[in-house]
């Protein structure tokens, strides 16, 4: 049985007679996802057929061919395994307001379930549908090991008021997924095929950033990946995860943000595992209590990207610096091109643009950096968020509008000594940088990396 508490409505209405719908759109997977296994108790208790729809928006959050040719890659192998469990998959391609209440009408649906996602583009899509549906609407938390309205009924500070509270509803909400059995009660209608391959075309999706090769989608791989990590990385990522010269972070966060792999499947198997516990710890904070600290932060905080957004210690102090001397200052195209006096800050950009994938501990140094190479801390948040969101495959997740909250506005972060600019706003310097790690051998990495 799915835990209830995982299930919220999101509107009054009652399921009535009829199929049930899984709406998917965050978690993107046909194993250990909680929305997916609800619909179906729902559809069996109501001994009514199952089906899952995908709303293909023509547009989201500055996604490209990158993103958009990642995800459905992702999506296809989604269709194929929903259709070995005798479980239809449409794929609709429109805004999801005005495309669902539609669905809902043609196949005459008795329920939609929904997964969850704090972000307000996609909350939007969801109290639309809530209101023009006349059916019931539930949304599941499947992305958080511990649903998001449930571990904190409010903005944390920090991780260090978050995790305590995690900690104590761990223990209830890390359970092991059932597999899904297939759907006993066949779908009675038609099942559109639909065109994959020429779908990038048919939407008009901006191709100017071009996919990845070095990371393949979809959940198989997305497991693969998982027990590569874990095999290779995972003993020695308290030591390495913050030298961006090595290997040592996990590359699952693609696979999170499009939900080919569940946050509560990595944690079930780190925690299986004994030994390298500082390892296991470090990653425990990141996975768990960062991750899911992000989510409360987006979900609380509808104004997440924005200088608004801050705490009051941190827009007061920047506000006092606002008239600071800047030393340099570039547009953003000549940061997108990666042409600045900073050797360093251009390699992370060039990984960024060529790889899809900028190191974690290098992505604070850079949104530093804009903050102090940027006429006021609005525009430096709204440029290194065109820049994540448009380049970064993991992009256009409540983790990028936090980092890039943390590290420009100090969100879950401390004052710190008050300098230039940035006034009590946590600073990092190349020197910094040269005394954790070899900088020389990772822009050289970067630079082979671009290629000829
Ligand atoms: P690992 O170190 O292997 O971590 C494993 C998982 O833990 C990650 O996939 C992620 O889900 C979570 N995690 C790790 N670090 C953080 C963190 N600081 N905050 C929240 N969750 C974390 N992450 C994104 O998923 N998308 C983004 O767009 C994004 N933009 C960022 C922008 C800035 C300015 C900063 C400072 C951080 C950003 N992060 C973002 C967080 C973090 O850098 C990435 O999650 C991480 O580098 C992803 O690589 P990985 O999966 O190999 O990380
Ligand atoms: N979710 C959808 O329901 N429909 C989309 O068309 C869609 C496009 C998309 C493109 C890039 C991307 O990074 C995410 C995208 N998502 C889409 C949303 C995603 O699945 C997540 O819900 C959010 O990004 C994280 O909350």
């Amino acid at each position: 049985m799915v835990n209830r508490a995982r299930v919220r409505p999101l509107n009054q209405a009652r399921p009535g007679q009829g199929p049930v719908v899984y709406w998917m759109s965050r978690d993107q997977r046909v194993r250990d996802n909680w929305a997916l296994l609800y619909a179906q108790e729902l559809a069996l208790s109501l001994g009514q057929p199952l089906g899952v729809v995908f709303c293909l928006a023509p547009a989201f959050l500055g996604a490209s061919l990158r993103q958009y040719g990642f995800m459905l890659k992702g999506l296809q192998e989604v269709a194929g395994d929903l259709a070995d469990l005798n479980l239809p998959f449409f794929l609709l391609t429109g805004e999801p307001a005005r495309e669902l209440p539609g669905f809902v009408a043609h196949y005459r649906v008795g329920a939609v379930v929904s997964d969850f996602s704090p972000l307000r583009l996609v909350r939007g899509w969801k109290t639309a549908v809530a209101s023009r549906i006349g059916v019931s609407l539930e949304e599941v938390d499947g992305h958080n090991v511990v649903p998001c309205w449930l571990a904190s009924p409010k903005a944390e500070y920090g991780a260090y008021t978050l995790r305590p509270k995690l900690k104590r509803l761990l223990p209830a909400f890390l359970e092991d997924f059932p597999a899904l059995p297939r759907h006993p009660v066949g779908w009675a209608g038609e099942r559109p095929e639909i065109p994959w391959k020429d779908l990038p075309a048919t939407l008009a999706i901006d191709t100017t950033v071009p996919e990845v090769t070095w990371l393949t989608p979809g959940e198989r791989q997305a497991r693969a990946a998982l027990d590569h990590f874990l095999e290779q990385r995972l003993p020695f990522y308290g030591e390495r995860r913050n030298d961006p010269t090595l290997d040592g972070q996990s590359d699952l966060s693609p696979y999170l943000h499009f939900g080919h792999l569940a946050a509560a499947r990595v944690a079930l198997e780190v925690e299986s595992r004994r030994g390298h516990d500082s390892s296991r710890e470090a990653f425990w904070e990141e996975l768990i209590v960062r991750r899911e600290l992000a989510d409360n932060f987006c979900f609380y905080q509808p104004l997440y990207d924005t200088f608004a957004g801050f705490p009051a210690w941190a827009q007061k102090t920047l506000n006092q610096h606002r008239q600071d001397k800047r030393e340099k200052l570039y547009t953003a195209a000549e940061l997108e091109s990666g042409r600045t006096h900073d050797e360093l800050w251009n390699a992370a950009q060039r990984q960024m643009v060529q790889r899809g994938k900028m190191h974690g501990y290098m992505r604070m140094y850079w949104a530093k950096k804009i903050l102090e190479w940027t006429a006021s801390p609005e525009e430096a948040q709204a440029v290194a968020i065109y820049l994540n969101d448009r380049y970064e495959l993991d992009g256009r997740d409540p983790n990028g509008y936090a980092g890039i909250a943390w590290s420009i506005g100090g969100v879950h972060d401390r004052a710190w000594f008050e300098r230039p600019i940035f006034g009590k706003i946590r600073y990092m310097s190349y020197n910094g940088c040269r005394t954790k790690f070899n900088v020389e051998v990772y822009i050289n990495q970067t630079r082979e990396e671009s290629g000829p």
